[in-house]
C-alpha cells in the first residue's frame, strides 16, 4: 500500500491528460509573447476570474511578488494579516527585494482582518509615515485552517479601500478552493479585487505554475516585474499546457477533496490525546493539536509516518497540518485514521 500524503495539495503529481498535453503543447519565446499555449492560458484564466488580463508565473511568490512590485513604489505600505503567507513563508520579499513596508493587522480566526483594523492601519498624510497603498488579503487563508472569504467581506473591504483609494490583491493561491466551498462563481469572488493570483501547482495539480490576473496596465507592470525576477521563460507553455488542464478539469472535484477533509477532522476529533473542531473545516486544509502530555507534533508525525501517513507539525506550537487533495480517496482517509487511532491508543 502507498504512502497517503497529506503534507501538502502541492505534492499532487500530474494528471495523464496533463502529461500528453504537455507532450504535444505549441510553444514559442513567451518573452516576445509568442507562447500560443501561455497566451491561450492566460486568457482562459482573465476570463474566469473577469479580469482584462492575466499573467503566467512561475510560483505563488512570484505571483503575490510580482503583484506588489506592480501595484506600490518604494516605501509605500501594505497592509496584510499577521498569518498571511506573504509576509511569514515568502521570505519578507516584500521589503527584501520591493522596499515596500508591511503593516500587519491581526488575523481573525477565520482569515478575515477586522474591517476597523484595516481602517485604523491606514495611514493619514503626514511626513512622518509611510504612503498606505495596498490592502493583501488571502483566500482560502493557509494558517487560518483554509477558511474561504466570502463576497460579503469582500464588499465591504473594496468599500474602505474605494474611500482611502487603495488598491486590493488577493493571494488566492487556493482562490478555485475558495469559489467551490462558497458555491460562488469565481469572477464573482474576484471582484472586489485589482488583482488576484492563484495556484495551478497546488489543489489544481499542475506540476508548476501560477497566474496573476488584473487590468491591462496592471498586468504590463507586472510583467516587467517577473522580467526583473529573472521569471520570463521563453518556451514555458510546455507547462502552461498542464493549467490548462487544470482550469478545465480539476477545478469542480475540489468539492471532493473539502468532503474528505471534513471526514479527516471528524475522525480525528474522536480520538484521544487529539483536539479540532471539525466545524472549523470549509475547504481542504486541516489543523488539529497534539494534546496527549508526552507527545510532541514531531513525534506524532513520526509515529504516524511509520504506518505510512504524512503530515506536516508546525514549528514552534502544538499543531500538525493536513491537507486534502487530488490524490487522496475517502478510503485514504478511512486508513489514514486507523493508523492515527493505534498511534494514540
Ligand atoms: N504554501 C505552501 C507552503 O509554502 C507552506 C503549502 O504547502 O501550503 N500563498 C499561499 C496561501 C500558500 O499557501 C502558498 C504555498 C503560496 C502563496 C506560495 O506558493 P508557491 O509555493 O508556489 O511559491
Amino acid at each position: 500500500m502507498g504512502i497517503i500524503e497529506l503534507r501538502s495539495d502541492t505534492m499532487t503529481q500530474p494528471t495523464d491528460d496533463m502529461r500528453r498535453a504537455m507532450a504535444e503543447a505549441k510553444v514559442g519565446d513567451d518573452v516576445f509573447g509568442e507562447d500560443p499555449t501561455i497566451n491561450r492560458l492566460e486568457e482562459m484564466a482573465a476570463e474566469r476570474l473577469g479580469k482584462e488580463a492575466a499573467l503566467y508565473v512561475s510560483s505563488g511568490t512570484m505571483g503575490n511578488l510580482v503583484s506588489q512590485l506592480a501595484h506600490c513604489g518604494r516605501g509605500d505600505e501594505i497592509i496584510l494579516g499577521s498569518h498571511a503567507h506573504t509576509f511569514f513563508f515568502e521570505q519578507g520579499g516584500s521589503a527584501a527585494v520591493g522596499s515596500i513596508h508591511p503593516r500587519t493587522v491581526p488575523n481573525q480566526p477565520d482569515g478575515k482582518l477586522a474591517l476597523e483594523d484595516i481602517e485604523m492601519a491606514i495611514r493619514g498624510d503626514n511626513v512622518h509615515f509611510p504612503r498606505s497603498r495596498l490592502i493583501l488579503l488571502e483566500n482560502t487563508h493557509n494558517l487560518c485552517n483554509g477558511c474561504p472569504l466570502e463576497i460579503d467581506y469582500m464588499k465591504a473591504v473594496g468599500e474602505i479601500a474605494r474611500r482611502h483609494k487603495l488598491k486590493i490583491h488577493v493571494d488566492g493561491a487556493r482562490f478555485f478552493n475558495a469559489a467551490v466551498a462558497l458555491g460562488v462563481e469565481p469572477k464573482d469572488l474576484a471582484a472586489e479585487a485589482d488583482s488576484v493570483s492563484f495556484c495551478l501547482s497546488k489543489g489544481l495539480a499542475a506540476p508548476v505554475g501560477s497566474i496573476v490576473c488584473g487590468t491591462h496596465d496592471f498586468i504590463n507592470e507586472a510583467r516587467r516585474a517577473r522580467k526583473v525576477l529573472g521569471g520570463g521563460m521563453r518556451q514555458a507553455g510546455i507547462l502552461a499546457a498542464a493549467g490548462i488542464i487544470s482550469l478545465n478539469e480539476m477545478v469542480h472535484r475540489l468539492a471532493e477533496d473539502h468532503a474528505n477533509a471534513k471526514k479527516l477532522a471528524a475522525g480525528l476529533a474522536e480520538m484521544p490525546g487529539l483536539s479540532i473542531d471539525p466545524d472549523q473545516i470549509h475547504t481542504n486544509i486541516i489543523f488539529f493539536e497534539v494534546t496527549q502530555a508526552d507527545m510532541t507534533p514531531e513525534q506524532f508525525v513520526q509515529r504516524i509516518e511509520a504506518g505510512g501517513v504524512r503530515m506536516l507539525p508546525v514549528a514552534g506550537g502544538q499543531k500538525v497540518r493536513a491537507v486534502t487533495h487530488y490524490h487522496i480517496t475517502a478510503a485514504d482517509i478511512d486508513r489514514a485514521l486507523g493508523v492515527i487511532s493505534k498511534v494514540m491508543g
